[in-house]
């Protein structure tokens, strides 16, 4: 059969998922495929550790991906022209297409779809809190586009690498996609930075509310990370929150010289000593309160995505009936 496994014949067979975690013997060859950074498959056996760790990081990664395309679909209907409509269209249909891998990828790890978005309605799983802040203007979709898709691409490649082969698969794909993203936000914003006083004014209020919360995207600094530690030994992660944080700053500054907007932050500036930018202190209580429930808008993202669900019960309730009528066909053709 056809399949996304990286098993050949020559490799050492690991016991399934679920098999005894006392097995020394299984747990030994795990942590061998670990440190010769290979691929662990879904049929192998893993700690339950490791299978946590990555069905929390992967659905809430594929609700991110859902949750993200609220903000910027609610600006379908009012882009400036038809060109910049069809390309809003394609990116956001494309967040859809991430949030599915992802949860393909997560469903490899014995969760279903169901109990994965049960845990997103009830509040108990999370998403990513740059989704909790409102588009106020046309600009604030470029911004999008050029720092939030900059950042998850700097925070997403080292995950084409990571040990687990069905998420590292799909972030080398979900990674070209983002790149055309963070592409086509920047060109958004450089056309308006082109035209009147008014429209660069926008763009560079826009990335005043923006900035921050950027930044906050890599989740807290390292010394605060509770997970950064054991993930990095499972090669899940790849570079800590605090490293990429700053890969992200000193590419990004560049971006806006080229742009012709600035940061609103008054630290921010080359440190020669390190060969790297040093900023300003970043608002925790603010991210703490937003991860919590308590942005600008989480309550209406959740109730949005909710009543998408129920409004679309029908359709699930469509595709089921219809799978039943085919099975119920071809069973009949084969008696
Ligand atoms: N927002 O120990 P830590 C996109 C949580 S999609 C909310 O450092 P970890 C896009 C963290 O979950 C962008 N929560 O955790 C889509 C943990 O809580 P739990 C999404 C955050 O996992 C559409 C606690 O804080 N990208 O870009 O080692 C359109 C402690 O943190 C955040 C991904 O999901 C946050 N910002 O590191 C456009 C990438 N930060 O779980 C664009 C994959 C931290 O114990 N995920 N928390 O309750 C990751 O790389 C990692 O999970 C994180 C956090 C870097 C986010």
């Amino acid at each position: 059969m056809y399949t996304q496994s990286l098993d050949v014949p020559h490799a050492v067979a690991l016991e399934p998922p679920g098999a005894d975690s006392a097995d020394q013997g299984a747990q030994e060859r795990f942590d061998s495929r670990i440190a010769a950074d290979q691929k662990i498959e879904p049929q192998d056996w893993m700690p339950d550790a490791y299978r946590k760790t990555l069905l929390r990081q992967i659905s809430q990664h594929a609700h991110s991906e859902i949750i993200g395309m609220l903000p910027e679909g609610n600006w379908i209907s009012r882009a400036p022209s038809l060109k910049r409509k069809a390309i809003l269209l394609a990116k956001v249909q494309d967040e859809a297409g991430h949030g599915l891998y992802l949860y393909s990828a997560a469903e490899t790890l014995n969760s279903s779809r169901g109990q994965m978005v049960e845990a997103l309605h009830s509040g108990r799983a999370k998403y990513s809190s740059i989704f909790n802040y409102p588009t106020l203007t046309w600009a604030d979709v470029g911004v999008i586009g050029w720092l939030v898709d900059g950042a998850a691409i700097m925070n997403q490649v080292p995950l084409c690498r990571c040990t687990y082969g069905p998420y590292a698969r799909a972030m080398i794909r979900i990674c070209k996609e983002e790149s055309f993203h963070q592409r086509q936000g920047f060109d958004a914003l450089l056309a308006m930075m082109q035209g009147s006083q008014a429209q660069r004014e926008m763009v560079q209020e826009s990335v005043n509310r923006w900035w921050w919360p950027v930044l906050m995207m890599f989740g807290p600094s390292d010394k605060e990370s509770i997970h950064s530690t054991q993930t990095m030994q499972w090669g899940i992660k790849r570079i800590s929150n605090d490293d990429l944080r700053q890969k992200f700053v000193d590419a990004a500054i560049q971006q806006a010289k080229v742009l012709g907007v600035t940061f609103p932050d008054p630290d921010l500036k080359w440190n020669e000593a390190r060969g790297q930018h040093d900023y300003g202190t970043i608002d925790w209580d603010e991210f703490w309160s937003v991860v919590n429930g308590d942005g600008p808008c989480n309550k209406e993202r959740l109730a949005t995505r909710v009543k998408a669900h129920d409004d679309g019960a029908w359709v699930r309730e469509a595709a089921l009936a219809y799978s039943a009528k085919q099975t119920k066909r071809a069973q009949a053709k084969a008696a």
